[in-house]
């Protein structure tokens, strides 16, 4: 059975649906309320929580799935006034989180969430007993234990967080990061289920597992693609989702840091989903990129599955969102197109730098030659003076080398 109070927004129950899907939850019922604000007690008024406690028994359910993050107060008034389980949005997309974590940083990532989530139930339960115990001076029944338990969860995220750093401070992790320093970087970012695990597989010839459900990708892979003679790194990455738990930003700082980095994001969107729901799902995508700090980045909106688009909607599609590339990653549509259009992008930005390379940078001078092919090189004492033609985004991790036009 589940539940929501949308403010303003039309009814996107179907998607809670889909998430109990992939957790697992099949759903017997849906029931919408309509008020300005949740209840701050109870999430729904108390017409609706009788309603819904009927419907619950005609349909057995056996639990309520509510479509925003509760309060713990709220999440307890339920329950009571139910009696059958609750839990929110936040704590399915938690345990879809946990169930296709797979890789030590991301189930690492994905428990620090976990803990942040619950610590703050913690909280909101002691100032609860807190109360009940008569203010000021009193101690509350079970407030000791509770005190205990968020130690306990405070240490665990401590440790949690130390066991991340080490992860990722890794030799391989580091040396992949060195070694991706002087290719320019493009992430893949759109909602989950948009088709970017497919599409990085077309684009690069990877087999990054494809499934339709939400969040199946959660570990970063990076491929090499090559679009108009040179290389490039793209990266698939987690999926974004409306009201993306701000627990999952935090903890997955580093896996969005592939994103926030980037030097081109591409954009993609199930091309085949009806336009409310494309803008919605644009706009949520939108929200989190600038969440994250990479809404300057250089962005190319991408519509994918063409192959299921009738021709009334491709029409449609390019009326709406003009600046869309449409590609079919399952039978090739609009892929070399699409290559195209991102070597386009840094070329757009292509500049004449003149570099002066220490002898002792001989490994950046064979960077060069792999990022720019052609270059002018002459030695001088100090050092190889070069001049080469640079995409913006490459040219500024040289700038400690660049030369003002004119110096010797
Ligand atoms: N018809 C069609 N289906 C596609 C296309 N691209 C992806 N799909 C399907 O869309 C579903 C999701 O694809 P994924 O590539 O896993 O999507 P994702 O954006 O990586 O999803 P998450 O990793 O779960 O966030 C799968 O069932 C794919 O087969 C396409 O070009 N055409
Ligand atoms: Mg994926």
């Amino acid at each position: 059975m589940i539940a929501s109070v949308p403010p303003t927004e039309e009814d996107r129950l179907d998607e809670l649906r889909e998430l109990l899907r992939t957790a697992g939850v099949a759903t017997v019922g849906e029931m919408v309320q309509r008020r300005e604000h949740p209840h701050p007690n109870s999430y729904l008024g108390p017409g609706k929580l009788e309603e819904l406690k009927a419907a619950i028994a005609a349909d057995d359910a056996n639990l309520v799935a509510a479509d925003d993050e509760l309060s713990p107060r709220q999440e307890r008034n339920l329950e009571a006034a139910l009696g059958v389980p609750v839990i929110d949005r936040t704590a399915i997309i938690l345990d879809i989180f946990a169930a296709h974590a797979h890789t030590a940083e991301g189930k690492l990532q994905v428990e620090l969430a976990q803990l942040e989530y619950n610590l703050a139930r913690m909280r909101g339960l002691w100032s609860h007993l807190e109360r009940l115990g008569g203010g000021i001076g009193t101690r509350g029944p079970g407030e000791a234990q509770i005190e205990t338990d968020r130690r306990l969860a405070r240490d665990r995220i401590a440790a949690l967080r130390r066991r991340l750093a080490h992860v990722r401070s890794t030799r391989s992790v580091m040396r992949a990061e060195r070694e991706r320093a002087h290719l320019p970087q493009i992430a893949l970012a759109g909602y989950t289920n948009a088709g970017k695990s497919t599409l990085l597989n077309a684009l690069t010839g990877a087999s990054v597992p494809v499934r339709d459900r939400l969040f199946h990708t959660l570990d970063p892979t990076t491929r090499v693609l090559r679009a108009g003679g040179r290389d490039y790194l793209l990266t698939d990455t987690v999926g974004f989702i409306r009201k993306l738990p701000h627990q999952l930003v935090d903890a997955f700082g580093a896996t969005l840091e592939e994103t926030r980095l980037a030097d081109l994001i591409l954009h993609v969107v199930d091309g085949s989903a009806p336009e409310d729901d494309l803008c919605a799902m644009i706009r949520a995508v939108d929200d989190v990129l600038h969440e994250i700090g990479a809404e300057e980045a250089p962005r190319l909106l991408v519509a994918t599955k063409a192959d299921v688009i009738e021709p009334e909607r491709r029409l449609e599609l390019s009326h709406r969102h003009p600046d869309a590339t449409l590609v079919s990653a399952h039978t090739g549509e609009g892929i070399p197109a699409l290559i195209e259009r991102v070597a386009e992008e840094f070329s757009r930005t292509l500049s004449e730098v003149e570099l002066l390379l220490p002898y002792d940078e001989g490994a950046r001078l064979a960077e060069l030659h792999e990022l720019a092919g052609d270059l002018e090189r002459e030695d001088t004492p100090e050092g190889v003076r070069v001049t080469v033609r640079l995409p913006a985004a490459v040219a500024a991790r040289f700038a400690p080398f660049a030369l003002s036009r004119g110096s010797a």
